[in-house]
């Protein structure tokens, strides 16, 4: 390969990374593999091109194959999830967030969305960032007792503060989003729905997670998590808001679209508009709940007790404060790649959380099932109990890598 000769430390990073996917189990809920083809065209010559603008109205010459490539991205992004309008420029979650308010709020307006330490995202309201700094947020949190939103909570919060924008949407919640619930409280104030749906986009696409469309206004996925794409984003809204999302995207907030990237899109969305994948979606929901099912027979708490999506929320708090972190790193030495996060009420800081996040899209895409769940959730109960225990940790690494070289990493991947 030429980036051996042309930077060789560059190029033994990327061989070591390449063997640290393939020997490790990754567990990281927002993570994915993809296919051969997606990155080939995030490879691909249109690394070299600038399009500002859209299709048929761009700022450069030379942009008819782009051209050509994002009416594609466009036509499948709107087919696979029934959405009026779709924009595929975005570069990321983060982003594409920022020109859904910039499209629809003023600074100072009110928005509602669901608390970092319950499962929302940085980018519903908190604090630090800026969807919390320009705007006026108010979060909704899970209820005490069953963990779960209580859209009663919700609307009363909504009645109370009669926010211009309700987000509805999760980076670290295990049940299913209601939708309709969340669109009935949005019409009763007049305000726009939002749903960030960036985690389960891949599980609405293929079937098990039901969709927010046709009840939200816009909605916003990234396309690498469960969608399996490149690093990206997609804004979805109906017609009668398009144009006031694309120059949110351009010129609002982006300049010239990763168009390598847009391509990488359209083929993940194409391989997401096969039946294969809908079977890849059901099978990542059966992972995940044989996974909780397994910690739960070992007596490990989990939020809400269970997930209906792709992902798990251990609750480490009836064995202390803030030991999300160490149990990660325990559970890394071990080759079971995870985070440390946030449970609900937790008394530790974001930093140092109380629980881990673990989810089943990647270990899916491997082509691992249920009995491998069971074998791998009995390795992470062992080293939650036994956190300290490094001959342990260094026998479930040995055994990690004999599962894994049984499911590689294939570059040819497609699912079946
Ligand atoms: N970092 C992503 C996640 O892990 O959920 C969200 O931005």
């Amino acid at each position: 390969m030429e980036i051996e000769k042309i930077d060789p430390d560059i190029s033994l990073l990327l061989e070591k990374e390449n063997l640290r996917q393939q020997e490790t189990i990754n567990l990281i809920a927002s993570e994915n593999i993809v296919s051969q083809a997606v990155l080939e065209a995030s490879a691909s010559a249109l690394t070299n091109k600038y399009s500002e603008g859209y299709p048929q109205r761009r700022y450069y010459q030379g942009n008819d194959n782009v051209d050509d490539i994002e009416i594609i991205a466009i036509e499948r992004a709107k087919q696979l999830f029934g959405a009026e309008h779709a924009n595929v420029q975005p570069y990321s979650g983060s982003p594409a967030n920022a020109a859904v308010y910039m499209a629809f709020l003023n600074p100072g307006d009110t928005i509602v969305g669901l608390n970092l330490s319950c499962g929302g995202h940085l980018t519903h309201g908190h604090q630090v960032n800026f969807s919390g700094q320009l705007y006026t947020a108010v979060n909704y949190c899970v209820d005490k007792l069953t963990e779960r939103i209580d859209m009663d909570e919700v609307r009363r919060i909504a009645l109370n503060h009669k926010p211009k924008m309700i987000i509805s949407g999760l980076t670290a919640y295990p049940r299913i989003i209601d939708f309709e619930a969340f669109q009935k409280i949005a019409q009763e104030i007049g305000a726009v729905h939002f749903a960030d749906i960036s985690h389960i986009s891949g599980l609405i696409a293929g079937g098990v997670h039901p969709s927010p469309f046709p009840f939200c206004d816009v909605a916003m996925t990234t396309t690498h998590k469960t969608l399996r794409g490149p690093r990206g984003a997609i804004i979805f809204c109906k017609q009668k808001y398009a144009k006031q999302i694309d120059r949110a995207v351009f010129p609002g907030s982006q300049g010239g679209p990763h168009d390598q990237i847009t391509a990488a899109k359209a083929v993940a969305l194409k391989e997401a508009l096969t039946e294969d994948f809908k079977l890849y979606a059901k099978d990542i929901v059966a992972n995940a709940r044989a996974l909780a099912d397994e910690l739960i027979t070992r007596g490990i708490k989990l939020v809400t007790g269970g997930t209906d999506n792709h992902m798990i929320m251990i609750d480490l708090l009836p064995m202390g404060v803030g030991l999300g972190r160490p149990t990660a790193m325990a559970l890394e030495k071990a080759g079971i790649v995870t985070n440390a996060n946030t449970v609900p009420d937790d008394p530790g800081s974001a930093f140092s959380p109380s629980g881990i996040r673990i989810g089943t899209p990647a270990v899916t895409t491997r082509g691992m099932k249920t009995d491998q769940m069971a074998t791998i959730g009995n390795w992470i109960a062992s080293i939650i109990e036994d956190p300290q225990n490094e001959k342990l940790q260094s026998d479930i690494e040995q055994a990690v890598k004999e599962l894994c070289a049984n499911f590689p990493i294939r570059p040819g991947l497609v699912y079946n």
